[in-house]
């Protein structure tokens, strides 16, 4: 791959970098993303399952469908893609990774200076205390899985029509309004309020960087738009900043 002599530019003198991310990053490692081509969690669809109605109707299939996928994810390793991101964090004196991401794969590749803004699968919520707590059991041997207090746990992730968490979308905004370079990748930029933060970005006047291996609905305004897998692409990327 041959980045254009502008881009190449615009990294090389840059001292805060964003990146968000979102599913396709971990596609390289085996895990399904939820929609494009390749999406969809088999018979699944995030629309119908990740939402607090479906866990409140019916805690029990909701929870066969992380334990499905905390088990898929536990068998998966990180890929180039994670690591390159992990690495781009010491080559910058601002650094923010915003990953949708509740795989932990980043985190296991590394990356340390993180927001996990989606969650994270291997925390879980007790819906009586609110307690969190880490939870790496695969497979469950009680689903749907319950506190010491007997209330149900519930994953630790947001489903749509939750509120992110405040803190995590103050540090998203101010690392966004404040970068010089943003690179969004592997998301199809559709799930709000992340789908809305290249834009952000992007009115603070930061060079804005999409990688993916199909256009989303930011590739025609986005300053460089990279068709690729991002396992391969990003090492690559990560070499052109050195
Ligand atoms: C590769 C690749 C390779 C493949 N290399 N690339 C404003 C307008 C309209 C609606 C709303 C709005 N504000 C809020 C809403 C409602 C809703 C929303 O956005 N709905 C839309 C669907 C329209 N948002 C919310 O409810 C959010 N809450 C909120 O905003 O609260 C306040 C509020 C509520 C209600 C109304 C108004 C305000 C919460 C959203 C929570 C999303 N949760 C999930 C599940 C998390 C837990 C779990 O994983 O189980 O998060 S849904 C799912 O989608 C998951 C993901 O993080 C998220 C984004 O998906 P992502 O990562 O982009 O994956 P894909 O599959 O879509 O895309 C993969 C991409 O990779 C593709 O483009 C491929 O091409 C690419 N790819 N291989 C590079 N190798």
């Amino acid at each position: 791959m041959v980045f254009s002599q502008k881009m190449i530019e615009r990294f090389r003198g840059v001292s805060r970098l964003v990146v968000i991310t979102g599913a396709g990053i971990s596609a390289e490692s085996g895990v399904p993303t939820f929609r494009g081509s390749d999406g969809l969690w088999r018979r699944y669809r995030a629309e119908d399952l990740a939402t607090p109605q479906a866990f409140q109707g019916n805690p029990r299939l909701v929870w066969e469908w992380y334990d499905w996928r905390r088990r898929l994810i536990s068998g998966k390793k990180p890929n180039a893609g994670h690591m390159a991101i992990a690495a781009m964090e010491h080559l910058f004196e601002e650094f923010l990774l915003i990953t949708q991401n509740v795989d932990g794969l980043h985190r296991r590749a590394g990356s340390t200076k993180l927001v996990e803004i989606h969650g994270n699968l291997w925390r879980v919520r007790c819906m009586g205390e609110g307690k969190v707590f880490p939870n790496n059991e695969v497979p469950l041997k009680e689903i749907p899985p319950r506190c010491e207090c007997e209330a149900l746990l519930r994953p630790d992730v947001v489903w749509f029509g939750e509120s992110l968490s405040e803190k995590d979308l103050a540090d998203s905004h101010m690392a966004l309004r404040e970068c010089e370079c943003l690179m969004v990748v592997g998301t199809s930029a559709v799930v709000q309020p992340v789908a809305s933060f290249p834009t952000i970005a992007r009115n603070g006047g930061a060079f804005i960087v999409e990688i993916n291996v199909e256009p989303t609905p930011i590739s025609g305004w986005v300053d460089q738009s990279i068709l690729g897998k991002s396992g391969e692409i990003l090492p690559q990327l990560l070499e052109s900043m050195k």
